[in-house]
């Protein structure tokens, strides 16, 4: 895979260097390359920022060094161009499946109030344009989103995690949060670990932890629960949330109403 990043703190992007990304890097698996959109200016002081038409605070990211920057990288016929900003669509696990099956991505990130609107108008003629949130709070600029989707991206790329196995069983892939984990020693400052772990019964062992899973996306992420299909889950799944709270509604987990006794 290509990736080029424009940016006007490059520096910010140094951490691709190191470990998962920066071996891949070193391994020919993931062709990075970090590009200072002020080497796309044309004027002696390097302008990439102007006051918005129509007033209001902050400054807009000037078009024309974005132009030449992303011409500039564009050679395969239409590359997914990611622009990072709080006004994107949220970024998923199922968005970065779907990247890691392309070719190139090219990161556009913006500063300041962000970028004039029409480079992304324009864009759209040689890039598939993806303008992609981390979620609902607002950052200073693209560049923590761009190692956040990076690394979730690069990660699923063949042969960048060494046992392809730990990718299976992770938070999200099954629209679940993953379950908790323990490692020795098995009594820790009073504290000791589940006891069905040291049974050696592999069948009490997933079922410990898929209750596991069911209890914590019903009490942390109960957005998520909302959107599982009540179809795929077992007798004994739909046992485990009941017990947290939630009954089938129309094919969907929801609140159960509150009991007659309470
Ligand atoms: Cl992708 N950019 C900025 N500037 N703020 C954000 C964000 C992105 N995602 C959440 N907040």
């Amino acid at each position: 895979m290509r990736i080029d990043v424009v940016s006007i703190f490059p520096e910010y992007l140094a951490a691709l260097e190191l470990s998962l990304i920066g071996k891949a890097r070193q391994d020919g698996l993931l062709d990075l390359t970090v590009h200072n959109l002020r080497e796309f200016t044309a004027d002696r002081h390097r302008t990439v920022d102007d006051t918005p038409y129509g007033g209001g605070a902050g400054m807009v990211m000037k078009p024309e060094p974005w132009a030449q920057a992303l011409e500039s990288v564009r050679q395969d016929a239409r590359p997914v161009l990611i622009v990072p900003s709080p006004a994107g669509a949220v970024f998923t696990q199922a968005m970065a499946h779907e990247l890691a099956r392309e070719e190139h991505l090219v990161f556009a990130c913006g500063r300041y109030e962000g970028i004039d609107e029409r480079v992304l108008e324009w864009a759209e003629g040689s890039f598939d344009v993806r303008p992609l949130s981390l979620g609902d709070y607002v950052l200073n600029g693209g560049e923590v989103a761009v190692l956040a989707i990076v690394e979730a991206v690069a990660r699923l790329l063949p042969g960048v995690v060494g046992n392809p196995e730990s990718l299976v069983e992770e938070s999200h892939s099954d629209g679940l949060l993953e379950y908790p984990v323990y490692t020795k020693p098995s009594s820790w400052r009073g504290l000791d670990i589940p006891e069905v772990l040291l049974s050696g019964n592999h069948a009490r062992i997933a079922r410990f932890r898929r209750d596991e899973q069911l209890r914590r996306t019903a009490s942390r992420r109960p957005d998520l629960l909302a959107k599982l299909d009540a179809g795929k889950l077992t007798p004994a799944d739909l046992a485990v949330l009941a017990a947290e709270g939630y009954t089938v509604v129309h094919g969907r987990m929801a609140p159960a109403p509150p009991s007659s006794d309470s």
